[in-house]
């Protein structure tokens, strides 16, 4: 836990790349690993993601909170993140055991990135079928990303996606920073991520 309640932990990229996948991912790989865990969605109008990570069953839907950004998804999570912290310090005060809280930005282009005042660590989410130039492109979502997850590898091959490429031009753009190829829908890339995030954002694992 650090000084501010739950560990918070942002999941940002475009739409459609996977972030919401992500976090219903993640959620059992955290609390397989002794973890407990709150998730708080950005949408631009709906609470859309919410109600499907609440249905998703992985999680009790209390856990579960929607925050509804308007017309721009970056502003809630850079410039102006109160509605954010509001709901991490909802969650914090009603779990009292809370270690980790999963933040969902509203897809936004390739220059989204967190505020350090919101979260304490990050993770960028592009995919296959979006194009293979956009490593190459280095926006600052992908340059800056605590972790970078390149996903929907098993699309790759069906829309010429080139992943070797992929792969060499991450780690010129990330010469430090880790990047994880995945296809969330099978799993390939799960474990390799989870071990990722819970080294990078120092969440050590305590059974209960
Ligand atoms: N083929 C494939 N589809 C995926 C993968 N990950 C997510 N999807 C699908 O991509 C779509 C968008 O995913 P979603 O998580 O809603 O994206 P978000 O807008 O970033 O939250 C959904 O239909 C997912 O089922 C993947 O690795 N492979
Ligand atoms: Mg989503």
């Amino acid at each position: 836990m650090s000084d501010h309640g739950a560990i918070r932990i942002g999941i940002g990229g475009p739409v459609g790349s996977g972030k919401t996948r992500l976090v219903e991912t993640l959620v059992p790989q955290l609390a397989a690993a002794g973890l407990s865990v709150a998730v708080i969605t950005n949408d631009l109008v709906t609470d859309e993601d919410a109600q499907r990570v609440r249905r998703s069953g992985v999680i009790d839907p209390e856990r579960v909170l929607a925050v509804e950004t308007g017309a721009c998804p970056h502003t809630a999570i850079r410039e102006d993140p109160s509605a954010n912290l509001a709901a991490a310090d909802r969650l914090n005060r009603r779990f009292t055991d809370l270690d980790v809280i999963l933040i969902e930005s509203g897809g936004d282009n390739l220059a989204a990135t967190f505020t350090s005042d919101l979260v304490d660590y990050w993770i960028f989410v592009i995919d296959t079928a979006a194009g293979d130039d956009i490593p190459r492109k280095k926006g600052i979502g992908l340059l800056q990303a605590d972790l970078l997850v390149v996903n929907k590898i098993d699309l790759a091959a069906l829309v010429g996606a080139d992943l070797d490429m992929m792969r060499r031009d991450c780690a010129l753009a990330r010469p430090v920073k880790p990047t994880v190829f995945t296809d969330l829908r099978s799993g390939t890339g799960l474990t390799e991520l989870t071990a990722r995030l819970l080294d990078g954002a120092m969440l050590t694992a305590s059974p209960r």
